[in-house]
């Protein structure tokens, strides 16, 4: 398996198999080696002995038997073969030897003359006969006795008599002392069979006691080798399962047990050999949970933990043989798909995979609702390798957010330049916060009812690189997104509270005037955010009831229980919460029960055509009403014109903001427009704009 995640295993060492097969051969040649080696020395050894006591016989024959036939041999080589045969010389010589030979193991005697003619022998037929090229003979003349053994005789010597016996033939020089000139060769026929059979014998045992102890060597070391073998064996196992693990930890989740990017870029690489050749498509889809964040944040990591394991689980049923879900981050899973036929075969992959993810979660007695984009790339169309598969797929998963999340959306060209400009512009984000870029702007809050400033609604501005603004809309999004939302949320209450602060130490009288700012849904769900605004207000020294903070209905809806604790904190310290853009969401104000408001904002959208417009005229009339059934007082925006607020003050509503008032503007002008305004008689008030009764 790859990276390298498809590595060979390392053959274990067999000490066992090789030492016996290793022992046996040994054996074996060493029992051949044994025996050949013995053959051969037990064959001289008794060529030496035989030889030997056929010398002796010989030198007992020459001295006391053969000085009684001096005659013979000399009158011999004339006489021919039949002549010799019955000469009276060679029956007695005949009667001698056989006297001699009696009791001994010598079977035959052949005496030759010089000349190599047969004079005597033991077999009456081989008398005369000629032996003068026998090699044997020849070696005696010269004086050097010479032996053989015939094994197993076959050639029938003396008539048959030696037949099947093993023989050993010595020829041996006579003469009457050492010094003496050789008179004749003596032949002298030995059966050696018996002693050649005990031979044999002695050499079988003393092989089988040499194997009967090499084997109880080979028992003493079969049992040592099985027992290296088994340490061996037991190593090789725990070596293998530590690889097993290492490979197992080095490619998955340890939280899912899902594989994890690396194997499945491997996976990835294996199947499109094989979706290109057999013309198919494959699919990478990246699934990401929407604000799993959220999870985390009000219900704590295991949660999440628990979640992201049932949403792996969920997942993998998901999928076809050949399929592989991994797991490649956070809340971010990516999917191979090979083997795909058409779009409609994976969108309804897709589609079943974002609804068996909103399948809700039971967690501590509530209900989990989750849901996911799903961002897909097909090969070969987007792209022809893994990285690039993913990347894309990537890029679509984004794409599926930014379109509002819970949806699946299959890459398109353009994505790239998108997300590039985006990332561009998070780091651009990043930056601005760091190099103190962000600025305030305060917008008026007017009593419709005095025309005095009561107040401010601190907004935020970036001027980009050209000096335009960009608006918080295109980009509060994206810092959500990114998550640099909580600094910059923060720095946002802090400078807010601090102004609010220095306004009021150069002008004490100032001490009346509210702050509002706006917080984000994401901000709102981060645990901790009421000890963070707490201290930001303690630490610019003003008084907390003179903050607003601006949240919207949707904020509210969910019982997001981070939510609840973050109100109900900032509750306590005594920060004012105002409920913005009212009329636009639930329009309810059953839910104020549990969050008891201060302030309520009629949306712009409700204002601009008033009092021409029925429908806006009688919402806002609504609002008004309801508002004071309950005390809330009510705050409208995007005031324009005088007859406006002459219709809302009309209708009860306490306060305005709009540009009849006053534009956003920086801190020292909005300072100037309060004194400019606070100076003046309230009958010159530019917004004392409907004379009071
Ligand atoms: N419980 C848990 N949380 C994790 C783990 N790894 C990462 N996270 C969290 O998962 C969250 C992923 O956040 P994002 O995907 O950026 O944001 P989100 O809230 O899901 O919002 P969108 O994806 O934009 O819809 C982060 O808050 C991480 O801290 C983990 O192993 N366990
Ligand atoms: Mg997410």
């Amino acid at each position: 398996m790859a990276a390298g995640t498809a590595q060979q295993v390392i053959p274990m060492f067999r000490l066992l198999r090789y030492f016996s097969i290793a022992s046996l051969i040994s054996m074996v040649l060493a029992a051949i080696a044994l025996n050949l080696f013995n053959q051969l020395f037990e064959k001289q050894q008794l060529l030496r002995f035989g030889e030997h006591r056929n010398i002796l016989l010989t030198k007992a024959f020459s001295q006391s038997i053969w000085p009684q036939y001096q005659n013979i041999a000399k009158t011999g080589k004339m006489l021919d073969a039949g002549a010799l045969r019955s000469h009276p010389e060679i029956a007695r010589l005949n009667r001698s030897v056989w006297e001699i030979m009696r009791g001994s193991p010598t079977v035959g005697v052949n005496i030759f003359l010089l000349n190599g003619r047969t004079l005597f022998s033991t077999d009456p037929a081989q008398i005369g006969s000629n032996s003068s090229n026998d090699p044997g003979f020849l070696s005696a003349r010269r004086g050097l006795p010479s032996s053989q053994i015939v094994t197993n005789d076959k050639s029938g010597t003396f008539g048959g008599k030696l037949a099947g016996r093993d023989v050993l033939a010595s020829y041996i020089p006579i003469r009457g002392s050492e010094d003496d000139p050789i008179e004749a060769v003596m032949k002298i026929y030995t059966d050696v069979t018996e002693l050649q059979k005990n031979e044999t014998l002695e050499e079988h045992l003393l092989i089988l006691s040499v194997v009967a102890v090499l084997a109880v060597l080979y028992g003493v070391l079969f049992f040592i080798a099985r027992h290296a073998d088994r340490i061996i064996r037991k190593q090789y196992e725990q070596q293998r399962h530590v690889e097993q693990s290492l490979r197992h930890v080095t490619t998955h989740d340890a939280l899912t047990n899902l594989p994890n990017r690396l194997l499945l870029l491997d996976r990835i690489k294996q199947s499109l050999p094989s979706a290109e050749r057999h013309n198919n498509l494959l699919a990478v889809a990246t699934i990401a949970l929407d604000n799993f964040q959220n999870i985390n944040n009000s219900l704590g990591h295991q949660v999440g933990d628990k979640v992201l394991k049932i949403v792996a689980q969920r997942l993998s049923q998901c999928l076809r043989e050949g399929d592989t879900i991994a797991r490649v981050g956070g809340d971010e899973f990516v999917a191979s798909l090979p083997d795909i036929h058409s779009n409609v075969n994976l969108f309804q992959i897709a589609k079943k995979m974002l609804s068996i993810i909103s399948v809700p979660i039971e967690s501590e007695g509530r209900e989990l609702h989750l849901t996911a984009s799903i961002g897909i790339a097909l090969y070969p169309e987007h792209g022809s390798d893994a990285e690039t598969l993913m990347r894309k797929a990537d890029m679509a998963m984004h794409s599926a957010k930014r379109l509002g999340r819970n949806r699946h959306q299959m890459f398109v060209e353009h994505m790239d330049e998108q997300v590039q400009q985006q990332v561009q512009l998070e780091d651009e984000l990043w930056r601005a916060l760091k190099n103190n870029e962000f600025v305030l702007y305060y917008q008026p809050v007017i009593d419709l009812n005095s025309g005095t400033i009561i107040g401010a609604e601190a907004l935020l501005r970036w001027p980009n690189e050209h000096g335009d603004w960009i608006s918080p809309s295109e980009f509060i999004p994206l810092t959500e997104q990114c998550g640099l939302i909580v600094p910059l949320s923060e720095w946002v209450f802090s400078e807010a509270c601090t102004q609010l602060q220095m306004w009021q130490e150069r002008e004490p009288g100032l001490n009346d005037l509210t702050m509002s700012v706006n917080l984000s849904s994401r901000h709102f769900e981060t645990a901790g955010l009421s000890t963070m605004i707490a201290s930001v207000v303690e630490q610019a020294g003003i008084d907390p009831n003179r903050l607003y903070i601006e949240i919207t209905e949707s904020m509210l809806a969910g019982n997001n229980e981070s939510v609840l604790a973050n109100f109900s904190g900032l509750k306590r310290v005594g920060i004012k919460f105002s409920l913005d853009d009212f009329g636009t969401g639930y329009s309810s104000l059953g839910y104020l029960r549990n969050f008891p408001i201060d302030l309520l904002k009629i949306d712009r959208t409700f204002v601009q055509d008033l009092p021409d417009n029925a429908d806006n005229a009688a919402i806002v009339t609504t609002i008004i009403a309801l508002a004071n059934s309950v005390n809330l007082a009510v705050v409208a925006k995007g005031v324009e014109t005088g007859a406006q607020a002459a219709f809302l003050q009309e209708q009860g509503c306490h306060y305005a903001q709009g540009f009849l008032f006053g534009r956003p503007v920086p801190p020292d002008e909005f300072l100037s427009l309060v004194l400019a305004q606070r100076g003046k008689n309230p009958s010159e008030s530019p917004f004392q704009l409907i004379p009071t009764p």
